[in-house]
């Protein structure tokens, strides 16, 4: 499958998704979400891969949603039509994606590296909610994932002044979980990537669930469901395999059932 304005490979068990609108700084548009939508549905189908990976360039991760495309839009267009609603594709993986960030991740950049399950930045890496500046608010859940990610001071700093953060600051306050010089960031996100690949997918899959369950329910309510999924897994062959290669002292063999 060919695509305009994203390019797809396959390296190991990981699937990667790179943005390529070099000439917008990898805008958001509604043809590549629509092909983002398509490539990793095909990811997700595809049983060779265990973790997929979302990057940009070395300069944009993406500098927001396609201003262009959005300016002339009426509020019946932005309702009825519902855009936004597409983006959710990300969020809706049920397989792991990591994001790997170098450079601009703006506006619906920033959405769309916060809709991944965890975020590798380069020291390059600027983060922001400039939407303000446009007269608009972010509207692909950056008020949310974002108080959720590094907590309401800086949720607000950013919304209000629109000011960029950088790595360092990004990973101090949470929102990444590595940062790494910019010309390991490939190899360290594929590298992550296969390495969640080599696990049971079974419960690779749960793992991400209970996280995310953590941001949907009560501390009770997500120790208790953490607690049945951990439970499930006793159903899976790759129990069997994980525990019997610790005790015997080798590596396992998953099967992915
Ligand atoms: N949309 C459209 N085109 C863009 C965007 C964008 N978000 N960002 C950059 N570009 C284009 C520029 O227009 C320019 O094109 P051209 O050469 O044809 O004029 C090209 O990319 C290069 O950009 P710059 O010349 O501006 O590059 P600089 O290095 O000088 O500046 C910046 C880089 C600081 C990133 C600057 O481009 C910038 O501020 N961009 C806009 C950032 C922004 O405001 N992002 C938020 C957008 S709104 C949003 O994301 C709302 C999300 C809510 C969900 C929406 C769902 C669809």
């Amino acid at each position: 499958m060919s695509y305009e304005t994203i390019q797809v490979e396959i390296h190991g068990g990981a699937g990667l998704v790179r943005l390529h609108r070099p000439e917008a700084l990898n805008a958001l548009n509604a043809r590549l979400i629509d092909e983002l939508d398509q490539a990793l549905t095909a990811f997700e189908a595809d049983e060779r891969i265990g973790c997929h990976v979302l990057t940009g360039s070395e300069k944009a991760f993406a500098a927001g949603a396609d201003i262009k495309e959005m300016q002339a839009k009426s509020f019946a267009d932005a309702y009825l039509g519902d855009f936004i609603s597409r983006w959710e594709c990300v969020a809706r993986l049920r397989k792991p994606i990591i994001a790997a960030v170098s450079g601009y991740a703006l506006g619906g950049g920033c959405e769309l590296a916060m809709m991944c399950d965890f975020i590798i930045a380069s020291e390059t890496a600027q983060f922001g909610q400039p939407e303000i500046k446009l007269g608009v608010i972010p509207g692909a859940g950056g008020t949310q994932r974002l108080t959720r990610a590094i907590g309401k001071a800086k949720a607000m700093d950013l919304c209000l002044t629109g000011r960029f953060m950088g790595a360092e600051e990004a990973e101090r306050a949470g929102l990444v979980a590595r940062v790494v010089p910019e010309e390991q960031l490939f190899a360290e996100a594929i590298k992550a990537a296969q390495i969640v690949a080599g696990m049971s997918l079974p419960a690779a899959m749960t793992a991400k669930e209970a996280v995310d369950r953590a941001y949907e329910s009560t501390l009770a309510e997500g120790v208790k469901f953490e607690r049945r999924a951990f439970y499930a897994l006793f159903a899976t062959e790759d129990q069997k395999e994980g525990m019997a290669a610790f005790i015997e002292k080798r590596r396992p063999k998953f099967k992915n059932r």
